[in-house]
């Protein structure tokens, strides 16, 4: 972690170049608190980029910020400017030309060609899809014993309306050839140093052409943010932001699997039904991550809140899966010694966020509250964490403690 002096000063540099593509916003503030997430080192800077409110900093070359937690009780979608950012490589787009700006078409196709925005926008029929995009790592910093990577609390999550041009449609148009395997994507961002390898990743050309993983180009009625991948980037449903690509450059395919880096090396899971070893073990054989697990939380009661004891005390909260669709919240007033069905709010689809809520009495003094959700196929969370190298995936039933006075 570097000092807090070092990170505002590389935030500042790096944000002054960032005029085309972002709308005018407030001058650049960085806001002078601290939040301190719950594990060892959690103290993080509060920071603020263009076109977003003060976010949890965790990197600032690139920009890496998370979504603090209150937002997930303020709606179903998570607003533009507190979507959660992530980034592997230090050279980010600074600034795009749209005039000059198109994606290539390319590989393994009949009609190559050079996509525009313009040209994605008019000459394809849009659609919408509300979906989640969630970091592998997300909630890392929990793990225990302690993993590498990003030490993230729970805000490397948001659930967006996507607006967008199915693959699908690009892909036919380009006439895609027999002997198809996979097709990879990359953005405009890229290393600062040639040894680091460049971010791609890749879908099975079957997934590619599904009709749901879409090239976006605005979230919640809005251009994407540019920290979001400005102009366009990826959408895919169900599967982990790790797919996502941003800023997108060139999709191709390919008649082989990628072995890329991103794909060959990094974001693979133990390959068995858990996505875990014994805690700090390594796995034997891994596969590249894939569809969310399940996950719930409590979006109105922090950890040690104080509620009133003998009266009724709502829960709201919010449960999502891999696009199987939630079939069941439960919420435990007494850790887990019993169980009550949390009723369901606005089904913005099998892919979004299902917004719940509930209702315990508690008597006078500390209780764990925890919540646990079930999707259409019976997959559900685990009462103890699992465990994996990476720190992926993490989905077990969320503990909340409050104290009724
Ligand atoms: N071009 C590019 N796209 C990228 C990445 C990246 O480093 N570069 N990171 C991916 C990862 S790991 C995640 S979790 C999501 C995060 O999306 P967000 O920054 O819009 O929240 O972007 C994905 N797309
Ligand atoms: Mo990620």
């Amino acid at each position: 972690m570097q000092s807090r002096r070092s990170f505002l000063k590389a935030a500042g540099g790096a944000a002054l170049g960032w005029g085309a593509g972002l709308t005018a916003r407030s001058p650049l503030a960085i806001a002078a608190e601290t939040v301190a997430l719950p594990f060892a080192n959690g103290e993080r800077p509060l920071v603020s980029y263009p076109g977003k409110r003060p976010m949890i900093g965790l990197t600032a070359r690139p920009p890496q910020l998370e979504t603090p937690f209150s937002v997930f009780d303020d709606g179903i979608t998570t607003p533009n400017d507190a979507f959660f950012v992530r980034y592997h490589l230090a050279d980010i787009p600074q600034s795009i030309d749209l005039d000059s700006y198109a994606i290539d078409i390319g590989g393994k196709v009949d009609k190559p060609f050079s996509l525009t925005l313009a040209a994605l926008k008019s000459e394809f029929e849009a659609v919408e899809i509300v979906a989640v995009n969630q970091c592998s790592g997300n909630s890392r910093g929990f793990f225990d014993p302690r993993v590498g990577g990003g030490q993230l609390g729970n805000g490397a999550m948001g659930n967006g309306r996507w607006r967008g041009v199915p693959l699908k449609a690009v892909l036919d148009r380009a006439g895609v050839q027999k002997g198809a395997v996979q097709v990879t994507f990359d953005g405009l961002d890229g290393p600062v140093i040639p040894e680091t390898p460049d971010f791609a990743k890749a879908l099975d050309i079957d997934h590619a052409r599904d009709g749901e993983v879409m090239l976006a180009y605005a979230l919640n009625g809005a251009d994407l943010p540019w920290l979001n991948g400005f102009p366009v980037r990826l959408v895919v449903p169900g599967y982990y932001g790790t797919y996502w690509v941003k800023h997108l450059q060139h999709v191709t395919v390919i008649d082989s699997v990628f072995d890329g880096f991103w794909m060959k090396s990094a974001y693979r899971i133990p390959a068995d039904v858990c996505a875990c070893t014994e805690p700090g073990k390594p796995a034997t054989a891994t596969v590249p991550i894939n569809r969310y697990n399940v996950r719930s939380f409590i979006t109105n009661l922090a950890d040690g809140a104080q509620i009133r004891s003998g009266e009724d005390t709502a829960l709201r909260g919010i449960a999502f899966d891999g696009g199987y669709g939630i079939t069941e919240v439960l919420v435990s007033p007494d850790g887990g010694a019993s169980w009550v069905a949390a009723k369901f709010g606005e089904d913005l689809g099998k892919y979004s966020f299902r917004p719940w809520t509930a209702s315990v009495k508690l008597a006078k003094g500390e209780h764990t509250l925890l919540v646990k959700a079930t999707n259409r196929i019976g997959q559900s969370q685990p009462l103890q964490p699992l465990w994996n190298p990476p720190g992926y995936m993490r989905n077990v039933v969320e503990a909340t403690r409050v104290v009724a006075a």
